[in-house]
């Protein structure tokens, strides 16, 4: 029989489980998990066998826990159909972790895998018995009253309390396991058991995975040095969760992120973790931290993301223009951004380019773009100042019709997001050339203001275009001169479910990069 079948994330937190008994996996967390020694294919301790599967990509792990007296085959394959089920829920049928009520589908699982257990027992003349949450101690011939083991009851141990190992004071993994202690234990390097290919293979991915731009940690050195007290596997109430709120949106202020924003967002974490239970060998802090990571990590990551190269890719085979607006107020980097998104798709899609010069407004502007374009080789077009942007922008786009230009980038003329006459002829623009993007440019320095800018020129487009359509995506400047403050990030994005397309990381035209949403994670909860 398993004394313990579990799903958990790395952050601790229980989604499902089958058995009580937490302590040996409490030992296999702190000694294999943590200290990032999956290559192992099992763990053995006190005379219980730990088996484990992950799935890095929603950091989950998947645990087995049963006794070393009355062995269980095929173990991994049993986890590993569980982990099959989970990916596909949550992969394929969308459903949100937290909703995914496993029991019904463990049971389809167990008894199938039950099934085809046997038949490869037969297969292999496996000579044991199955023991599968049943009673586990008929085959001892009447020595049934007697521990067959130093170290194990003959009673089911069913909780906590009645566990049968000997080190029955275990709470935690900071509990007085010494290294040595480990050492001796841990006999799995002598075993050889047919799974190692599976997790080797695993391994892989995860470091795979986040090997991304700036990734650091490994899946499971979140767990690392982060435990310092124990919710010991119960329910998770007001209280305990109260003072991890404010701490942590403190810790999101700090960053930039907008005070209501930061208090939203981790009040909705401390809600989903309520009544909820994490594993003992976590801390309640950790698991926030992870929840919450986790949340602001997908709200950075919108699915309304779009691809200005494909897409730009994908105009140039239907041979029309691609058209991309830029706006902002005054400063932000609208022209330089505009430049660095020139030389982007210039030089990864090889696309042709015009600028067109529709700041016809603050002087200057032209000449500025004449730089850009001069030093890109893109040709400009401009009408001179103080013509009507959109007819410009319409010129433009007709030339680049006629000659066959892929891509034409439009400036325009920075406004104060209140000013309703200037945002006028922004909307009059978009109305008369209906462009494929329109891409909002705010500073990363800046805090809510940078927020209300970008919800306002939104707005303020819904309301005076014709079709209604607002800001497509955001290009956020200035990325190296926040430090680890980007809080803006987030809270434009929250604020409005806009993507940050690109962000800008200094002046020269490389300095243009994708959001990496982990190290915005990283930066706003170290
Ligand atoms: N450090 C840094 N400076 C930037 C970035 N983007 C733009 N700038 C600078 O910001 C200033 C204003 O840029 P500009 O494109 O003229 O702003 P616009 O008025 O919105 O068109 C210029 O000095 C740019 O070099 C960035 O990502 N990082
Ligand atoms: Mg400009």
């Amino acid at each position: 029989m398993f004394e313990l079948l579990c799903i958990f994330t790395s952050g601790g937190l229980v989604l499902w489980n089958q058995g009580n008994l937490w302590s040996p996996l409490n030992i296999l967390i702190a000694t294999v998990l943590q200290q990032e020694r999956t290559h192992l294919s099992q763990f053995i301790h006190n005379g219980y066998i730990m088996k484990w599967d992950l799935l890095p990509k929603f950091d989950l792990i998947f645990a087995a826990v049963y006794q070393e007296l009355y062995p269980i085959f095929f173990v991994e394959k049993l986890l590993q159909a569980m982990k099959e089920k989970f990916e596909y829920l949550l992969e394929k049928k969308n459903i949100p972790l937290r909703k995914i009520h496993f029991e019904e589908d463990f049971q389809i699982i167990y008894n199938e895998w039950k099934k085809e257990s046997k038949l490869y027992k037969r297969n292999t003349e496996t000579p044991e018995e199955f023991n599968l949450f049943i009673p586990a101690i008929k085959s001892n011939e009447g020595s049934s009253e007697k521990s067959p083991k130093k170290s194990l009851s003959k009673t089911k141990p069913s909780s906590e309390k009645k566990k049968p190992i000997k080190k029955a004071t275990i709470k935690g993994i900071d509990d007085k396991v010494t290294k040595k202690k480990i050492e001796e234990l841990d006999v799995s390097k002598d075993k050889t058991q047919n799974n190692t290919k599976n997790l080797e293979f695993l391994k892989g991915e995860i470091s795979d995975s986040d090997s991304d731009e700036n990734q650091e940690l490994g899946f499971f050195s979140r767990f690392a040095n982060k435990v310092k007290s124990f919710t010991g596997n119960k329910e998770i109430v007001k209280q305990d969760i109260a003072p991890l709120v404010s701490e942590f949106q403190n810790t999101l202020i700090q960053k930039n992120v907008g005070e209501t924003i930061s208090e939203q967002l981790c009040t909705s974490v401390s809600n989903s973790l309520l009544h909820t239970k994490t594993a003992s060998f976590t801390s309640l802090a950790t698991t926030f931290k992870v929840t919450l990571s986790n949340s602001i990590e997908k709200l950075l990551t919108p699915q309304n993301y779009k691809n200005i190269l494909r897409d730009a890719l994908a105009a140039k085979n239907l041979r029309t223009p691609y058209v991309i607006v830029f706006c902002g107020i005054n400063g932000v980097g609208k022209s330089t951004s505009l430049a660095k998104v020139g030389y982007y798709l210039k030089t990864k899609g090889k696309l042709s380019i015009i600028i067109a010069a529709c700041d016809t407004f603050r002087s200057g502007a032209i000449e500025q773009l004449r730089v850009h374009s001069n030093t890109l080789e893109v040709p400009l077009f401009e009408q001179g100042y103080g013509k009507e942007p959109g007819f410009v922008a319409r010129e433009a786009i007709k030339v680049a019709k006629n000659q066959g230009i892929d891509v034409v980038l439009i400036d325009t003329a920075g406004r104060m997001q209140h000013n309703e006459s200037l945002m006028v002829p922004l909307a009059t623009l978009v109305n008369i050339n209906n462009p494929d993007i329109v891409v909002f440019v705010g500073e990363a320095l800046v805090g809510n203001d940078g927020v209300d800018q970008l919800m306002t020129f939104n707005k303020t487009l819904m309301e005076k275009t014709e079709s209604g359509r607002g800001v497509d995506g955001i290009i956020l400047t200035k990325f190296d001169s926040v430090d680890d403050k980007v809080g803006a990030a987030l809270s434009m994005v929250y604020s409005t479910g806009k993507p940050i397309l690109f962000i800008g990381v200094g002046e020269r035209y490389p300095h243009l990069k994708r959001l990496n949403a982990k190290t915005v994670v990283k930066s706003l909860l170290s």
